[in-house]
């Protein structure tokens, strides 16, 4: 099953994406995503220049071996940019297998573990009030689980929420990064209210989560982490800035609330001591960044030794591609615990076809061969990629901050 060609497709409907196509002699190809929001054109130069060439030729059958040749054989390894080329050919290779095989790439992982994959809403609004509205919609809608992210009084722009109702608030609009101010002690004093309102109104039964975005100190984020017990959270995600992952020894010494990370990881080397040392309860890593379904499933067979689940990042961000690849995984794996879930908009629906279906708060996986994700070459041209960055973060002194 010899590479034949290997190119990408860089679109933007709705939003920027990079999609690598590999094609074997057959005929038979494959897709991977190959986006990485904000940083797109150099996962594409990465690929270009350093991966592409030397494929052409190779076996596509051989996914393992490739996975080794573009890891080892990197010298420079790891890292968002290097790790999203890597993922993207390893999906591709294993969508051609699964088509080889004439199966649904769930099948070739060892098939299904669960009928239907739990997701998550994203509930967000400029005050509480607007933010438990949006639970009310989603409930009604199907969801057993929202994310819940609302305006902090005193703050003008925060992540999660848009400035218009209903506008999207994923940054990608921004050719060059907004300067957003943050206050860690306006929030402290606010975002519990939120979670206790959420309470109030719907009860016990909705699982609520949270995603802090990297923002707060590990002392700071066990604070919350008590002080929101009482709404027993299903995560607080991102709670702190995970490179030093000792943080997450001092936040669980004070909180039973689970925790969630990993969004921004790569590799399974940055999770080591929080999965070995049980500081974490989900795993967040993408399909798209973190090795393609090859390293992720090292990932998620070692998270489960632990106890610990996977809970995919799955925003707009991420492909179709990524998320088809990713109802499959979470179709397979054993250690399952939710998969993100954020609609794309109507134009990217056009570019790409997928056979999973979302119904009543729940993800169905396709029985086509592969992953089930096309693309549309002839309209994703009608897309032109546009530079787009995320934002910063300042405090209110000027300090630049975790975004
Ligand atoms: C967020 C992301 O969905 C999430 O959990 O952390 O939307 C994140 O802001 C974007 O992926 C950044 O590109
Ligand atoms: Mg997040």
């Amino acid at each position: 099953m010899k590479i034949s060609d290997a190119y990408l497709i860089v679109t933007s409907p709705g939003r920027n994406f990079v999609t690598l196509k590999i094609v074997t002699e057959s005929g038979t190809y494959g897709l991977g995503d190959a986006t990485l929001n904000g940083r797109e054109l150099s996962v594409v130069a990465y690929l270009q220049e350093h991966v592409l060439p030397a494929l052409i030729g190779r076996d596509a059958s051989r996914i393992e071996d490739i996975w080794q040749y573009f890891y080892r054989g990197a010298y420079w390894r790891r890292g968002p940019v290097t790790m999203a080329a890597i993922s993207a050919v390893d999906v591709a290779l294993w969508d051609i297998k699964a088509k080889a095989a004439g199966m649904p790439l769930y099948q070739l992982l060892g098939g299904k573990s669960r009928e239907r994959v739990m997701a998550y809403a994203h509930c967000t609004g400029k005050d509480i009030d607007s933010c438990l509205e949006q639970v009310g919609k989603h409930i009604e809608q199907g969801y057993r689980a929202v994310r819940v992210q609302a305006g902090i009084p005193g703050i003008k722009t925060i992540y999660g929420v848009a400035k218009r109702e209903g506008d999207r608030y994923e940054p990608a609009d921004a050719e060059l990064p907004a300067e957003h101010v943050w206050s860690t002690e306006k929030y402290l004093n606010h975002v519990p209210k939120l979670f206790a309102a959420v309470r109030e109104r719907f009860g016990d039964d909705i699982h609520v989560l949270h995603d802090v975005h990297h923002r707060l100190t590990p002392i700071e984020a066990a604070r919350l982490g008590k002080e929101v017990e009482p709404y027993h959270l299903f995560w607080l995600e991102d709670c702190v800035p995970a490179e030093n992952q000792q943080s997450f020894k001092l936040i669980r010494q004070h909180t039973t609330t689970p925790l969630a990370v990993g969004e921004v990881f790569n590799s399974i080397h940055d999770y080591r001591e929080l999965i070995e040392s049980q500081l974490i309860d989900y795993i967040r890593t993408p399909i798209s960044h973190g090795g393609g379904i090859t390293h992720l499933r090292r990932i998620a067979d070692l998270a489960s030794l632990y106890h610990i689940r996977t809970g995919f990042h799955g925003p707009t961000d991420l492909s179709p591609v990524c998320l088809g690849a990713a109802v499959h995984f979470d179709t397979w794996v054993p250690n399952f615990g939710i998969q993100e879930h954020m609609p794309y908009a109507a134009e990217t629906e056009e570019v790409f076809s997928h056979d999973y279906r979302f119904e009543d708060g729940h993800f169905v996986v396709g029985e086509k061969p592969g992953h089930g994700v096309d693309i549309d070459e002839e309209k994703a041209k009608q897309y032109p990629y546009k530079r787009a960055s995320l934002p910063v973060n300042r405090l209110e002194d000027g300090t630049l901050w975790h975004w």
